[in-house]
């Protein structure tokens, strides 16, 4: 008796385990859809918060349909592996900067020419019009959900660089287009992707960074680079990449909400960071003792000649790639214009 109840209990366990088999992921558990979200640098820098703010929006506005599961700090991708791990499903979702495989993003890396972005959050939007004109090739495999920018960079040193003959030869990180314009000024250009770069400074590989300023408090930088340069030239692109079976399994409800939030998050991101970069700033200056140094006009015009050539080469080789590179540089300059 016991024996079939046994053999009966066993096979209703098949039964039922065969059922969940096949049903459709997001209902299976009947629990909400879950989403792991990748993300390459330590929790409290701008990608990650920007990471928290969509998860916390997507997670109420689909009613707890979505659960979004955060890995900041390079725990499930790194930096210069995101794109791959995403296409090749590692994680769902990743956030990814365009600089650090230049040659990977060659339209939306256009950003960051020297073309007088004033901004993260005109930048921002110059950079999502971008891609939306152009839906380019490099992003074919995967769902775009967001993009955005940094604010402009500055120089972040432990020495004081106050003219051109100051900058000459000194080891500074930087990646992407940002490269560019540090050998323009004669600096040595250091490229790692930014969490790599604490340890670079603390060793003294290299004397200082070029990015945007907020990483003087977020990485603690302030306490080791004591001046800041004002130079506000390149912005470094971001994107949010969804794998796109990871993106075809979602509801349409549910994809909706993700789609209206594309351009409402490049833009929160690119007002966070602008109000936390002023705050950095004041922040290093007060408690770190941090001297801000603005190039006088004549000193800032010898640096800006320097970078007229970079958007002409630029424009040769992209178009000898096949690129409407000269357009490209239009629209970036008439997208300022209307968002500024
Ligand atoms: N400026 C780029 C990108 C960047 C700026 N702030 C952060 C914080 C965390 C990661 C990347 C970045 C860079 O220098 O890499």
């Amino acid at each position: 008796m016991s024996r079939k109840l046994g053999s009966f209990v066993l096979g209703l366990f098949f039964f039922l385990s065969m059922f969940c088999f096949y049903m459709p992921v997001p209902v299976m558990a009947g629990g909400p859809i879950v989403l792991n979200y990748a993300n390459f640098p330590p929790a409290p820098t701008f990608p990650c918060v920007q990471m928290e703010e969509w998860k916390r929006k997507v997670e109420e506005r689909t009613k707890g349909k979505v659960l979004i599961q955060t890995y900041p700090g390079g725990t499930l991708l790194k930096a210069k592996g995101m794109m791959d791990g995403v296409i090749a499903g590692t994680a769902d979702i990743g956030c990814l900067c365009m600089a650090y495989q230049p040659g990977r993003f060659p339209i939306t890396n256009a950003i960051s020419l020297p073309l007088g972005l004033p901004n993260s959050t005109v930048a921002s939007l110059v950079l999502w019009e971008l891609y939306k004109k152009y839906t380019p090739r490099s992003f074919a495999k995967v769902k775009v959900l967001t993009m955005f920018t940094t604010a402009p960079s500055n120089i972040m040193s432990k020495i004081p660089i106050r003219t051109l003959e100051d900058i000459k030869g000194v080891p500074l990180r930087a990646s992407g287009g940002a490269a560019q314009i540090l050998k323009a000024w004669g600096a040595n250009r250091v490229g790692m992707p930014m969490p790599e770069t604490p340890e670079a400074l603390q060793k003294g590989v290299v004397k200082g960074l070029f990015s945007s300023l907020e990483v003087l408090k977020d990485f603690k930088f302030a306490e080791l680079c004591k001046y800041v340069t004002i130079t506000n030239t390149a912005v470094y692109p971001f994107a949010v990449v969804m794998n796109m079976d990871s993106w075809n399994r979602l509801p349409k409800d549910v994809q909706k909400v993700m789609e209206d939030l594309g351009r409402e998050q490049c833009i929160w991101t690119g007002t966070y960071m602008d109000n936390h970069v002023a705050e950095a700033l004041e922040w290093s200056q007060k408690t770190q003792g941090v001297e801000v140094i603005k190039l006088s006009k004549e000193e800032k015009a010898r640096w800006d000649k320097l970078l007229d050539p970079i958007v002409d080469q630029w424009v040769k080789d992209m178009t000898a790639k096949g690129l409407p590179a000269a357009q490209i540089v239009e629209d970036i300059k008439s997208m300022i214009k209307k968002y500024e």
